[in-house]
Formats: C-alpha cells, structure tokens, sequence
C-alpha cells in the first residue's frame, strides 16, 4: 500500500485531492498555523459550518464541505499537544489519520491530502509523528482499497525530509 502515499512540499490549501485535512483544535472554531489558512482560503461559511458541529476530541475528526476550496470536504482534527510522550500522543496521532480516512471512506473520497498534523504548534517531534502517521496511514489503506492515494503535503523541506525518511522504513 506505500505506493499509494506519497510526499510532496506544498501549501495543502491549493490541493486538488477530494479531501483535504485540517490540523484543528478542540474547538473547530479556526486557529492560526494550517487551520487559519484552510479557512482563509475556504472563506466564511466553513466556519459558518464548524459552529453546527459542536467541536471534536483531540484524536477524532468530523467533515464539513470545502466551499471556496478546490477539496470537495474538509476533515477537521485535532492533533494532540505533545507532553513528552508519555501521554497517548501516539494513540491520538494515530487516531487523527484513521478518522479521517474513515470519514473519507464514508463520503467515497478517492484521494486524501493531510498536512503534518501537531508538529506546528503542538509541538510534536516531526520525526516521531512522521512514523505514526505513515503506519495509521498505510494500516488503513491495507485495508480500504477504496481510497486511491494519499499524499503528506509538507509546508516545508525538513518536514518533507522527515515523512520521506518515515516512509522508507515502513
Ligand atoms: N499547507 C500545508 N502545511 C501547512 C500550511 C499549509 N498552508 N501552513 C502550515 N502548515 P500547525 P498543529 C504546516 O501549527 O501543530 C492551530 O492554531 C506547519 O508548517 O498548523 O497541529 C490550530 O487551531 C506544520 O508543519 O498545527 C490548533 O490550535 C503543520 O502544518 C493548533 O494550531 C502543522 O502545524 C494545531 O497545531
């Protein structure tokens, strides 16, 4: 299934993917970082719709249209703050990836395009969230044939470097 990831540097918010995700906070209610540029170019009705939706467990994520965006769906998910490690960021790293490939599954996405979820802000060591993210990733596609690619887009070139090198050993 690695054949169908791929990495590549970009700006997610441009992706042509069915879906892209969004690297939100609890609250669904916009951010700074990845969040406050898909709602920037997604313009004011996805924020419209992210207050129906009651906000999201850190490890979940819920869909909402992608308006102005070229995606047609914005799968929103909030990452874990990193604590050291001691603390389920794994489990909830993981958990981001395969909510939102379910939820695109459920909605017949073909393609998906994540941003690195919680190495922003969160302050996740992107070297060990690259690995979480390309094992939850290729778990799931070894089991969803449905889904036809996804790709890691990366806002810059030591991220890249990072999921490049994860996605070698899987
Ligand atoms: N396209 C792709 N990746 C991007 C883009 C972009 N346009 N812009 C930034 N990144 P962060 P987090 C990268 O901080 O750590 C928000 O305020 C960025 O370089 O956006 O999960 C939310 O509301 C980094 O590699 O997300 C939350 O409160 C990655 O996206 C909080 O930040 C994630 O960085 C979430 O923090």
């Amino acid at each position: 299934m690695s054949e169908r990831i791929e990495i590549i540097r970009g700006d997610i918010t441009r992706s042509d993917a069915d879906a892209i995700a969004n690297a939100a906070n609890t609250s669904l209610l916009g951010g700074g970082g990845v969040d406050g540029a898909i709602h920037r170019a997604a313009g004011p009705r996805l924020l419209e719709e992210c207050r129906t939706l009651h906000g999201c467990e850190t490890g979940k994520a819920k869909i909402t249209r992608g308006y102005n965006l070229k995606a047609k769906y914005v799968l929103h998910t909030p990452g874990p703050v990193w604590h050291g490690g001691g603390h389920g960021e794994a489990e909830k790293l993981a958990g981001c990836y395969r909510s939102c490939l379910a939820l695109a599954s459920e909605y017949g996405c073909k393609t998906v395009d994540f941003p690195s979820i919680s190495t922003g802000v969160y302050g996740y060591p992107v070297d060990k969230a690259a690995r979480v993210a390309l094992s939850a990733i290729a778990g799931y596609l070894a089991e969803h044939p449905e889904i036809e690619r996804v790709r890691m887009v990366c806002f810059d070139e030591g991220t890249k470097r990072a999921y490049e090198a994860a996605l070698a050993e899987l």
